[in-house]
C-alpha cells in the first residue's frame, strides 16, 4: 500500500465521525490565528533607526512600528553574518546545528519554520533576497534574487525560471510583497517573508534618495577614530575599517573611460589613498584626514540613503495592510539578518561580537496582541524566532530547537527562567575581512569575547562602557566578575550542544554568487 493510500485510510474514519458542521462551528468559535508579515533587511543597523536613537537619520515609517508596537533593545545575532543568521531563523539553531557556520550552502531538507506553518494550514511565501545557496523549501509561493541579487534592475527566480525585473530592488520587493498579499488565498492566515537586498554593500541608492543625501553632513561616532588600545589583536588586524578598506566601488568613484573588463574591475577594486573630487566645479585632491573624513561621508550618504528607500517602503506595505482590513491581526516584524558598524571602533561591516553588529533591531506591530509603544530588554537571539512564529499559529516548538517564543515577552510578562545570557560564535576566519573566529557571550551588563585561535580574550562592563572601548580581562579589580563569566560561558556552550563541531575545519563558501537558471519562456 503506498504511503498516500495508507493516510487517506487512517483519516477517512475519523473526518465522517465528526460533521462538516461541528467542524464549521468549531473553526469560527476559534480565535483566527495571526498573519504574519516577516520584513527584513540586510545589515541595517539599529542605531540608523530612529526609534532606537539614531544620531544620523530619521525613520518615520519603521518608528510607526514601534509606536503602535513595541521596540525590542536585546535582540543578539548567534553569528553575525548573512547566511548563517538566515539558517537559524529558519530552522531555529545554532549554525553548529543547522549546518551553516559561514557562508556554505543550507540543507533545504531539514526541518524549517516555513515548512511547520505550511503543515499547519498557512499560506507561505518568500519575496526577495534569500541568499542561502539552495533554493527554498516550505513556501507556497517563492520568487527570489539569486546570491546576493543587485540593486538595479534585479534578475529575480522562480520554480519557472528567472527575469529581469525593471527598477530598484527594494521598490520591486515591496511591489511583489504586496501583489502576493492581494493574490493570496483568503482562507488561511498566511505567513510572507519579505526580505530586502538593502542596505547591503556596496550601498547603492536610488536617484532620490542619492539625491536627498548627497549634500548632507553625518555627524561622526565618537570612536570612529579608535586607537585600540588596550584590545587583542584581532580588532587591528581587521581589514573592515572604513578609512583603509574602502573599495573606489564601494565609494561610487568613476573609473576612467578607457579601461573595460577586468582592468576595469580591477580599477573599482581599489582601496584609494589618494582620491580626486570636484567640488563647486574646483578639482582637489584628497589625501590624509581630508580623505579618511570623505570616505566616512561617502560611505554613510549611501547607506542611509539606501536604509531610506527601506522606510519608504515598509511604509507603503503597512498602509497597504491597514486600508486591506489586515491591520489588527497581521503580526507585523522588522528586522536585520545582523547588526552592522556605522564607523564604531573605525569600522564597517559586521562579523565582531561588538554591540553595533550583534544586536539586530527589532520592531513589532500586532495591535491585536502587543501594547502599543511598548519596549522590552528581554535577551533574545535569532533562534527564537522560529518558536514565535510556531506559538502564533499555535504549534509546539519542536524539542530540537534551540530558541524560545517571544510571545510572553510581548504580552509584558517577564517570565522569571529567561535567558540571563546569549552566547556567540563566529567562524569565518580570515573571511573577507580577516577577522578573526570569536565566541563569546553577552548578559545584561558584560560581555566577554574568546579569539580561540589567538588564545586571547576581551571582556566589556557594558554599564560603565556601552561603546566597549575598556577592556577589563586583565584588569586586577575585574577578576571575580571575569571568572564568574567564564563558567557561564562554558555552561552555556554546554548547553547549546557547541562540541567545536566547526572550530577547525569549515564547509565551503557557495552562497554568494549564484546563477540564476534560465530565463522565463
Ligand atoms: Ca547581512
Amino acid at each position: 500500500m503506498s504511503a498516500i493510500s495508507r493516510r487517506t485510510v487512517l483519516t477517512l474514519p475519523l473526518l465522517t465521525c465528526r460533521p462538516l458542521a461541528d467542524l464549521a462551528r468549531a473553526a469560527a468559535a476559534a480565535p483566527a490565528r495571526p498573519n504574519m508579515l516577516f520584513i527584513r533587511t540586510d545589515d541595517h543597523a539599529s542605531q540608523a533607526i530612529s526609534s532606537y536613537g539614531s544620531r544620523v537619520n530619521r525613520t518615520p515609517n519603521l518608528d510607526r512600528l514601534a509606536k503602535e508596537g513595541m521596540r525590542m533593545d536585546r535582540v543578539f545575532a548567534t553569528n553575525s553574518i548573512c547566511t548563517p543568521s538566515r539558517a537559524s531563523i529558519l530552522t531555529g539553531k545554532y549554525s553548529h546545528l543547522n549546518g551553516v557556520p559561514v557562508f556554505n550552502r543550507f540543507d533545504g531538507s531539514q526541518p524549517t519554520v516555513p515548512k511547520m506553518l505550511q503543515q499547519a494550514g498557512y499560506y507561505t511565501a518568500m519575496v526577495g533576497k534569500w541568499h542561502l545557496g539552495s533554493d527554498p523549501t516550505g513556501f507556497d509561493y517563492w520568487n527570489i534574487l539569486p546570491g546576493q541579487g543587485v540593486y538595479n534592475d534585479p534578475t529575480f527566480y522562480d520554480k519557472d525560471g528567472s527575469e529581469v525585473i525593471k527598477g530598484y530592488a527594494t521598490d520591486v520587493i515591496a511591489d511583489i510583497t504586496i501583489d502576493v498579499l492581494k493574490n493570496r488565498p483568503k482562507d488561511k492566515p498566511f505567513f510572507v517573508m519579505a526580505h530586502h537586498k538593502a542596505p547591503h554593500r556596496e550601498w547603492t541608492p536610488d536617484e532620490k534618495h542619492r539625491k536627498q543625501f548627497e549634500n548632507l553632513r553625518i555627524p561622526e561616532p565618537a570612536n570612529l577614530r579608535d586607537d585600540y588600545a588596550g584590545r587583542t589583536d584581532a580588532i587591528r588586524e581587521q581589514q573592515q575599517a572604513v578609512f583603509k578598506d574602502l573599495t573606489r566601488q564601494d565609494l561610487k568613484l568613476t573609473p576612467p573611460p578607457e579601461l573595460s573588463g577586468r582592468e576595469r574591475q580591477a580599477w573599482l577594486l581599489v582601496k584609494p589613498t589618494e582620491v580626486q573630487i570636484e567640488e563647486n566645479g574646483v578639482k582637489k585632491t584628497l589625501t590624509g584626514k581630508a580623505l579618511e573624513d570623505w570616505k566616512y561621508q561617502r560611505y554613510m550618504q549611501d547607506y542611509l540613503a539606501c536604509v531610506q528607500s527601506v522606510d519608504d517602503n515598509v511604509g507603503r506595505t503597512l498602509d497597504w495592510l491597514d486600508a486591506n482590513g489586515l491591520r489588527e491581526n497581521t503580526v507585523v516584524i522588522y528586522t536585520s539578518d545582523q547588526g552592522f558598524f556605522l564607523g564604531e571602533h573605525g569600522l564597517f561591516d559586521k562579523r565582531f561580537m561588538y554591540e553595533e553588529s550583534l544586536r539586530m533591531p527589532f520592531l513589532v506591530r500586532w495591535p491585536a496582541g502587543i501594547k502599543p509603544g511598548s519596549t522590552s530588554n528581554a535577551i533574545g537571539i535569532n533562534c527564537d524566532f522560529a518558536p514565535t512564529f510556531l506559538e502564533l499559529a499555535g504549534q509546539k516548538t519542536p524539542a530540537d530547537m534551540q530558541g524560545r517564543s517571544f510571545l510572553p515577552v510581548w504580552q509584558g510578562k517577564k517570565p522569571g527562567d529567561w535567558r540571563q545570557a546569549m552566547y556567540y560564535r563566529y567562524y569565518h576566519d580570515p573571511g573577507d575581512h580577516n577577522t578573526r573566529a570569536h565566541y563569546g557571550i553577552r548578559t545584561a551588563t558584560h560581555k566577554l569575547i574568546y579569539f580561540w585561535k589567538k588564545d586571547q580574550w576581551e571582556c566589556y562592563d557594558l554599564m560603565a562602557d556601552p561603546t566597549e572601548m575598556r577592556n577589563i580581562y586583565n584588569d586586577p579589580k575585574a577578576q571575580t566578575v571575569v571568572s564568574r563569566l567564564k563558567q557561564e560561558l562554558a555552561r552555556l556552550k554546554k548547553e547549546v550542544k557547541d562540541d567545536d563541531q566547526f572550530a577547525d575545519k569549515l564547509p565551503q563558501d557557495s552562497s554568494y554568487v549564484m546563477a540564476p537558471p534560465p530565463k522565463k519562456k
